[in-house]
């Protein structure tokens, strides 16, 4: 979390007269909640390593620039991707508005081709739908398109283009979009911390910094907002807030998003707040592709808590596929030889991967390590869609910021057990009896084959 004020600058104000100010960011970090300045009021939400776009009030109509341009997004220290968004980030910022508002977008095309957005989830005109050649003529580059509704319904939607989806999904042209109620609603609680990011997925070579756009399914950085670990930030809260966090899911297969230390409910999806009789605990919830979930949870267990995608190889980022299984391989000879031909060379997982988080392996430049990162108890293994909720007693109402590693109290920690080992035994069956222990067991060595050796 940097900085207190929105870091906003505003440009081309001379060439957008008549249009409102054209607003841009020029980092990845989480802003602070933007409070409405006029209009009706509202809880704010905060968006992970995002931010949210402010308006002007015309007439009683909240107006919004949106500018579709390419970008240059930090997808975590050390790796920066070329990436197709708005005013200046991908994601683009979030819209805030409430129940009611009528709403105005301009939306300036910066693209090299042309370009829409869909409101996903709205009640609207039809011809405000925003589909390129159904509901509207595309957006030409160096063109201005205005959109106009009034946000019916309180909720949690997203924004995205409807033209060329593969290309600009795939480039990280989307939004987040929170519509608030008015007022107070029987299935809309009041909530302490809400939070909210789109799941994206990008196919990016080691040592490149633009997506391959065709790509369907094996891509190879799974982002949060289009950051991986560990640039995604911490979800900071205070012990006992009610905390609420919207997720959207804009890549190509499904996410089970998966929380530790607490159970949740699924409060709302993009189809509005969901009926208090369809709502039961759990801890992991699976976004499928163009879905949205809210999830809520009191956050009454202090601590650091693990937040994640289930699936695990969407906890790793680039060069952690189409690796071979190497466990129980015994390289010895073997790396001597190739390191006659290849002095660089290094074996990887004859142990496991885990030798992966801690190794100074060299990597083309703006390539972020599969797994990294380093916690208070050593090296955390992870990338990709992780990231920690971070629960604290003291943590201030409205403070997002950062309080460190959580510092568990003595004798709450897992331990080693330094004592003897007991002789494994079988559980039952006529043959019970002592089994051999696992180092005593054969290791089957696979032979390289080919050529090698001659
Ligand atoms: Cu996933």
């Amino acid at each position: 979390m940097a900085g207190a004020a929105l870091a906003a600058a505003a440009v081309g104000k001379g060439a957008m007269a008549g249009l409102p100010e054209l607003i841009t960011m020029d980092r990845p970090d989480t802003q602070p909640p933007l409070l409405p300045g006029n209009g009706r009021p509202y809880n704010p939400v905060v968006t992970l390593n995002g931010w949210t776009l402010p308006w002007r009030m015309v007439n009683g109509v909240k107006e919004f620039h949106l500018v579709a341009e390419p970008v240059v997004r930090e997808i975590a220290p050390g790796m920066k991707a070329h990436l197709w968004g708005y005013n200046g980030q991908s994601p683009g910022p979030t819209i805030e508005v409430v129940e009611g508002d009528r709403v105005r977008l301009f939306v300036t095309n910066r693209l090299p081709e042309h370009t829409t957005i869909h409101w996903h989830g709205q009640r609207l005109p039809n011809g405000m739908d925003g589909v390129g050649g159904l509901t509207q003529p595309q957006i030409a580059p160096g063109k201005t398109f205005v959109y106009e509704f009034v946000a019916r319904r309180p909720g949690t939607f997203m924004y995205h283009p409807h033209a060329d989806e593969m290309t600009q999904m795939a480039m990280g042209a989307m939004g987040f979009w929170v519509t608030h109620p008015k007022g107070a609603h029987p299935l809309i609680e009041r909530v302490d911390r809400d939070f909210c990011f789109l799941l994206n997925a990008y196919d990016i070579d080691p040592g490149s910094y633009t997506p391959k756009i065709m790509t369907m399914l094996d891509f190879n950085l799974w982002t949060w907002n289009s950051r991986a670990f560990p640039g995604i930030d911490s979800l900071n809260v205070r012990k006992g807030d009610r905390v609420r966090i919207r997720i959207g899911n804009l890549t190509m297969t499904n996410h089970p998003i998966h929380l530790h230390g607490h159970e949740f409910e699924v409060t709302g999806t993009d189809g509005g707040p969901t009926p208090k009789g369809s709502r039961w605990p759990e801890v992991t919830a699976d976004i499928a592709v163009g879905q949205m979930r809210q999830v809520e949870f009191i956050a009454d267990e202090e601590g650091d808590w693990a937040f994640h995608c289930h699936k695990s190889h969407h906890t790793m980022n680039a060069m952690g596929h189409d690796v071979p299984t190497m466990i129980g391989v015994d390289h010895r000879g073997v790396v001597k030889q190739i390191n006659s031909l290849i002095p660089d060379y290094m074996v990887m997982g004859e142990r496991g991967m885990a030798d992966m988080g801690e190794m100074e392996m060299p990597l083309p430049d703006n390539t972020l390590p599969m797994m990294t990162g380093t916690g208070p108890m050593g090296p955390l293994e992870m990338g990709g869609m992780f990231t920690v909720l971070k629960v604290r007693r003291d943590q201030k109402q409205g403070d997002y910021k950062d309080p460190g590693w959580f510092k568990q109290p003595a004798g709450t920690v897992a331990w080693e057990w330094t004592g003897a080992l007991p002789e494994a035994k079988r559980a039952t069956g006529p043959s019970a009896g002592t089994v051999p222990a696992a180092r005593e067991i054969e290791v089957q060595v696979r032979k390289p084959t080919g050529h090698a050796g001659h």
